[in-house]
C-alpha cells in the first residue's frame, strides 16, 4: 500500500482522512516524524496555508508524498469569520471548546434568526517541497446557538449541514465522512492521484 504522510498536528483530521481513503493509501500523521515542525500559518487564504504546510513538511521528508489540509468555518452574518483563523478564534492557544464559546458569544449578539455558514477545506499534495495538486471542498449548513452532540471535533457540535436535523456532533462519522468539506476535497485529490501517480 503506498504511503501518504498527512502534515497535520490535528489527530481528528488524520482519523477522518484515513477512514475515507480506506485501504488504498496508508495514511500516517506526523507522530512518527517528531522532527517535523509545521510552519506558522501566515497565509490569508486556506490555499496559501495548505500549500505552506505541505511544502514545508515534504521538503523535510524527501521522496514522500505529503498532504496538508487548511480548513475552517465561515459564518455569513459574521462577515465570513472565523475563516482562516478558525483554529485561533479565541486566541493563539485556544482549545476547540474556547473557540466554540467565542462563536456562541458572537452569534448571540446578532439579531438575525438564522446563521447560514459553511466549512471549507483546501488540501495540498506535495513532493520534495513542491506542490503537485490542490483541491477544495465546501459544505453548507447553519450554525446553532446550543451545542449538540460530542462527536467530531472543532465546531462540529454547532454545525448542522443542510438537509439534516442534527449537527456533525450527533451525526455518525460515516455520514460526515461522506459529505464534509474534507471528504469533497479528498475525493477530488484521490481521483487526481489515481490518474497521475503511478
Ligand atoms: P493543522 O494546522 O496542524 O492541520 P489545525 O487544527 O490547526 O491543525 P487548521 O489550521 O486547518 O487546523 O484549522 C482548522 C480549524 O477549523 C480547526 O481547528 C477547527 O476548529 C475548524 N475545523 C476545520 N475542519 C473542521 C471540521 O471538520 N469540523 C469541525 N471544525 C473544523
Amino acid at each position: 500500500m503506498p504511503e501518504l504522510i498527512f502534515a497535520t498536528s490535528n489527530a481528528h483530521k488524520v482519523q477522518e482522512v484515513a477512514a475515507m481513503l480506506g485501504t488504498q493509501w496508508q495514511v500516517q500523521g506526523l507522530r512518527s516524524f517528531p522532527q517535523i515542525q509545521l510552519p506558522e500559518e501566515t497565509g490569508t487564504t486556506f490555499e496559501a496555508n495548505a500549500i505552506l504546510k505541505a511544502e514545508a513538511a515534504s521538503a523535510a521528508l524527501p521522496g514522500h508524498y505529503v498532504i496538508a489540509d487548511d480548513s475552517g468555518l465561515e459564518v455569513d452574518a459574521l462577515g465570513g469569520e472565523p475563516g482562516v483563523y478558525s483554529a485561533r478564534y479565541a486566541g493563539p492557544s485556544a482549545t476547540d471548546a474556547d473557540n466554540r464559546a467565542r462563536l456562541k458569544t458572537e452569534l448571540g449578539r446578532l439579531t438575525t434568526p438564522l446563521f447560514p455558514g459553511r466549512f471549507r477545506c483546501c488540501l495540498a499534495l506535495a513532493l520534495n517541497g513542491r506542490t503537485l495538486h490542490v483541491t477544495h471542498g465546501t459544505i453548507e449548513g447553519i450554525l446553532r446557538l446550543v451545542e449538540q452532540g460530542e462527536g467530531g471535533f472543532g465546531y462540529d457540535p454547532l454545525f448542522q449541514p443542510d438537509g439534516f436535523q442534527d449537527t456533525f456532533g450527533v451525526l455518525p462519522s460515516e455520514v460526515k465522512n461522506q459529505l464534509s468539506h474534507r471528504a469533497r476535497a479528498l475525493g477530488q485529490l484521490k481521483a487526481w492521484m489515481e490518474q497521475n501517480l503511478a
